[in-house]
Parts: structure tokens; sequence; C-alpha cells
């Protein structure tokens, strides 16, 4: 594209869990690109399927004219690949800016300001802050102006604040064409052929572990029935996609929205298979039974609820919002549904649990498998307080020191242990019901590389489910059987 300048757009490998479940559409790559593409030559670089992201990136670098290279990264281990491709370029190219963006760049702005490998982060939603600094950069402007950026100027860190949140139905299409959508194409719950689907973002609610209410302050915003509509049908005849993987923080949170999406499939006649990452047990509780039918008519296949504990005292701490009682009736309710796959996850290790705190999240999470032939019970993983959530805070004030470089944050995972009210007693009770957990319900595949592993969890289940039944997690051999397998 002679006369453009290029802006290379960089996916950090998401890590070990990503090449399990297979690697993803960089959803908000491909947001930031739709409002440049025609200007710029833009080029996506990613570390989660190019096995040679560095000869790639490497020739990037060296042909057109490179202007910006842009990173997307969450808190976590995937800032391993994003430090390490920043520092190439600027080892090899010092004239191209490096920008970060997404939720780390977000709500750690301040360590990034001064990090010399990083010249710019964005603050929030990155349309059109990107779209404005690479038109700063291009004419050489000051970004001074622009809101919506972290930098150092001159020693001190400036920050431009914050924009407030676009209307997504004012956003273009994806541009697909920048990308082979078939290595994008991933299977679960049975189906094959699916693509990850944006519809709306952020959350009303304030669950107090999640990064939600300071990164999107509780306001939630959404694609309109008819552009969702108009999207699915054009993935499904343009690109083959039989069906989608919404990854919508709440998809639910509009009852009458999704009924008009569920009504538009049925009208259109569109064929997909449908799973949801984002539900909350209570707005099932107010969806009639109209919509509910409708959903599952409509090609639903699984919905994730958050479930994170089965104790009530734990749920009301953490500001949840709903009733034991009623993830046991919706539960039920999803069990006289057609095709519908719930599937649960649980946290433990939440400030003032106990180990009988732990055990009613164990027997919830046992009688949801039991009163629901289909339901699943994802790993129980250990709470790790993100920053921009009330518990980070509480965390930080109980004597946590959080990392301050990206290279600190991306040696923290759900294996961590971060949490200084986890007493070391209570950590080992922990480890036995987590390592437990991701052999108990006999429907979920291990998902591990090592074929004696996963020799050893087919005969491990029945033990696993004998431990959540009775919860007894006294005396465990096991864990360093499996430690030793490498699990
Ligand atoms: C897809 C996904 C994954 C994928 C891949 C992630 C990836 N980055 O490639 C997989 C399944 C691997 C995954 C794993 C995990 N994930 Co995840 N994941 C998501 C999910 C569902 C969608 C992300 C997305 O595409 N959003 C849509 C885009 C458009 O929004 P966005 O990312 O905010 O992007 C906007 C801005 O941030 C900015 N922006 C983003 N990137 C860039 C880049 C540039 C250059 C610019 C300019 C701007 C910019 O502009 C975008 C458009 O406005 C989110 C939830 C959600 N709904 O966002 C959770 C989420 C990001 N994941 C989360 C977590 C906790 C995890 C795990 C730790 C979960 C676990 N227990 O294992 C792991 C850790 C992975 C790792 N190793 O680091 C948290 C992050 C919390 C945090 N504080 O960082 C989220 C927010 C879920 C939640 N509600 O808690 N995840
Ligand atoms: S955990 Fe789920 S329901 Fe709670 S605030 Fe976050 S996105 Fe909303």
């Amino acid at each position: 594209m002679p006369g453009k300048k290029k802006i290379i757009l960089f996916r950090p490998d998401p890590g070990q869990l990503a090449r399990l479940v297979g690697a993803r559409l960089p959803v908000a790559l491909l947001r930031v690109a739709s409002l440049i593409h025609e200007d710029f030559q833009v080029v996506i670089v990613d570390q989660a399927i190019d096995t040679d992201w560095e000869a790639h990136l490497r020739r990037e670098l060296a042909s057109g004219d490179p202007l910006v290279f842009g990173v997307g990264t969450i808190t976590g281990p995937q800032l391993k690949g994003a430090v390490k491709a920043t520092e190439m370029v600027k080892a090899l190219a010092p004239d191209v800016k490096t920008v970060w963006g997404g939720v780390y760049p977000t709500l750690c702005a301040q360590d990034l300001a001064g990090d010399p490998r990083i010249d710019f982060a964005i603050i929030g939603e990155g349309e059109h802050v990107f779209r404005d600094l690479v038109g700063a950069m291009e004419r050489g402007a000051d970004p001074g102006a622009i809101t919506g950026l972290a930098y150092s100027s001159r020693g001190q860190v400036v920050n431009t604040g914050r924009r407030p949140f676009l209307d997504m139905d004012t956003l273009p299409p994806l541009p697909l064409h920048l990308l082979d959508v078939q290595r994008y194409l991933f299977s679960d719950f049975g189906a094959d052929g699916l693509l990850e689907f944006e519809t709306s973002r952020g959350c009303p609610h304030a669950c107090t572990y999640c990064y939600n209410e300071a990164y999107n302050n509780r306001r939630w915003r959404a694609l309109s029935p008819e552009r969702v509509l108009d999207e699915m049908e054009h993935l499904h005849r343009h690109h083959g996609v039989r069906g989608l993987g919404f990854l919508d923080d709440e998809f639910f949170i509009d009852l009458k929205r999704v009924h008009s999406i569920m009504e538009g499939i049925q009208r259109r006649n569109i064929k997909m298979k449908l799973i949801f990452q984002g539900a909350r047990v209570d707005t099932f509780a107010r969806m009639s039974d109209d919509t509910l039918n409708l959903l599952d008519r409509s090609g639903t296949i699984s919905i994730q609820f958050g479930i994170e504990s089965g104790s009530q005292a734990i749920l009301d701490s953490i500001h949840k919002g709903y009733e034991v009682e009623q993830a046991i009736r919706q539960n039920r309710r999803l069990a006289a549904c057609n095709s519908i796959v719930p599937y649960y996850n649980f946290l433990v290790g939440f400030p003032g649990e106990t180990k009988s705190d732990i055990d009613a999240s164990v027997r919830l999470g046992w009688r949801l498998l039991r009163d629901n032939p289909r339901a699943r019970l994802g790993p129980y993983h250990i709470l790790l307080p993100y920053p921009g959530s009330a518990i980070f805070e509480l965390a930080v004030k109980q004597g946590f020191r959080p990392p301050t470089t990206p290279e600190g944050w991306s040696d923290l995972d759900f294996h961590s242990r971060v949490p200084p009210w986890i007493t070391d007693d209570l950590f080992d009770h922990i480890k036995r019901v987590t390592v437990a957990s991701i052999f108990v319900d006999d429907k979920i595949p291990i998902r591990t590389r090592s074929r004696l592993a996963r020799y050893a969890s087919l005969i491990y289940k029945p033990v696993a489910q004998w431990r959540f039944r009775t919860q007894r997690f006294g005396l465990m051999p096991e864990r360093h059987i499996f430690r030793l397998l490498g699990r």
C-alpha cells in the first residue's frame, strides 16, 4: 500500500489456557482497526496463533512505513508476550511509537507512563483514542490534546483522562479481511465452527472482586438487536461461521433485548449454535418462560454462570446480589430445557471465607451437578485481586504489595496465592478442593497434553466425586501424584 503509513497491531499469547481452548478472535484489535484501516496499512501479528511471530514482526518492521506498534493486553501472563514484542520493536525500530491498550493499561496506566518501552497507554475504549493518536502521530501533532491517554513528557506523567463511553451502534463492522477467520474458529460443547462475538460492554453490578466498576463505571452498553442479527447473518453467510461465542461480560442484562434477538433469530431463520460466557442466576430468575423457551429453541447450547460461592454470607459480602436458592431453582429450570448446558464457575479465597464456607461451595457445586444432568462444573479457581476491584484495595490495605511492572503482573494467575487473608491452613484446604474440582465433572474433558495425566485422571474421577459428595479433603496423596504428572 504505497503512501500509507503502517500500523502493526499485536496480540500477545494469552498462555497455556488459550493454547488448550484454541485461539480466539482478537476482537479488541479488530475494533480498534475498524476506524483506521482505510487510512493506514493495518497488519495484525498474533502471537496466539503465529508460531513464527518474531520473524513476522521483524518483516513488518522492515517493510513499508511503520508508524505505530499497538498491543492489546489484560492483566496476567499475557503481559510476558506484550513485553517481549514491545522490547523487540524498541530495539529494531526505535522510531516506531509503542502503544498499549486493554484492561491492564487502563487500570495500571501509572505503571506504564514511566516505562521507557511504552510510549502511550490507552485508557478505556480504544477506537476513537487510537484513531486520534495515530492521526496525530502521522501529522507530527501534540498528543496532549487527545483525551484517553497516559504517557511521560519531560519526566512528568501526563494523564489526559477518560472519554465518555461510545455508542456501539456507531462502530463499523469488524474488518475481518485483516486476518484469516478460519484460523479462529473453535469447537466447544459439541459444536464446531464457532467464532468469538461481541454484542455489549460492561455490567451494572458491582461484585467486589470484578474489574467492571473501575473499567466500565457500571455502565452497560449494547448493539441494537437488528445490528446483532445483521452481523450474525453476515458471519454465517460470508464466513461460514456455524456458531458464536458471546464474549459479553453480561449478555442478559436487558431481557427485552434478549427476547428481540431470539425472536429475530427465529424470524430470519438463522441456524447457529450459541454459547454465552456472562450470566447471573438472578437475571434468569427474572426471565420469563417465554424468553427462556426462545433462547432454548434459537440454538443456545451453553451459558456460563458466575456462581462464585455456595455460602450466602460470602455472596453477600462480595455484593454478588443473589440468593443461593436462586441458583438451585434456576438450575432445575434449565434442566427442563432441551439443549442448554449451564456451566458453573466458582471462586475460593474471598475475604473472611472459612473452610465451612468453602464446603458450602463444594456442596452447591455437587448439588448443581446432581440436579441437572446436563450441568457442568468448572474447576474452582483461587481469587486473584485484580487492580480496579474493591477486593484489590482491601488486599493492599492488608499487606499485599501489588507488582508495579508488567513483568510483575505476568507472574500471577489464578493458581497464585495472593490474598493476604488466606492463612497457610486455609490455603492447604483450598489447594485440595481446587485439585479435586478439576476432575469432579466427568463431562468436562481434562485439558492436558500429557497422555499419562489423562489416563490417571480417568481413574481419579470417582475419588474426586466422592470427595465432593462427602466434603472430605483430609489425607490427599493424589495431590502429589498429579504434581508429578505435570498437571
Ligand atoms: C476473550 C477473553 C479471554 C481469552 C483471550 C484473551 C485475549 N486477550 O486474547 C482467554 C479465554 C484466553 C482468556 C483468558 C483469561 N482471561 Co479473559 N477474557 C476474555 C473476554 C471474554 C473478552 C475480551 C475481549 O475481546 N473483549 C472485547 C474488547 C473489544 O474489549 P476490550 O478488550 O476491553 O478492548 C477495548 C479496550 O480495552 C481497548 N483495547 C484493547 N486492546 C487494545 C489494543 C490497542 C492497540 C488499543 C489502542 C486499544 C485496545 O480498545 C478496545 C475497544 O474499545 C474478557 C471479558 C470481556 N467481555 O471483555 C475476559 C477478561 C479480559 N479475562 C479476564 C481474565 C481474568 C482472564 C483469565 C485470568 C481467566 C482465568 N481465570 O483463566 C485468563 C488469563 C489469560 C492470560 N493468560 O493472561 C478478565 C480480565 C480481568 C483483568 N483485570 O485483567 C476479563 C475482563 C473477564 C472478567 N470479567 O473478569 N480471556
Ligand atoms: S462479576 Fe459479572 S455480574 Fe459481577 S460486576 Fe463483574 S461482570 Fe458484573
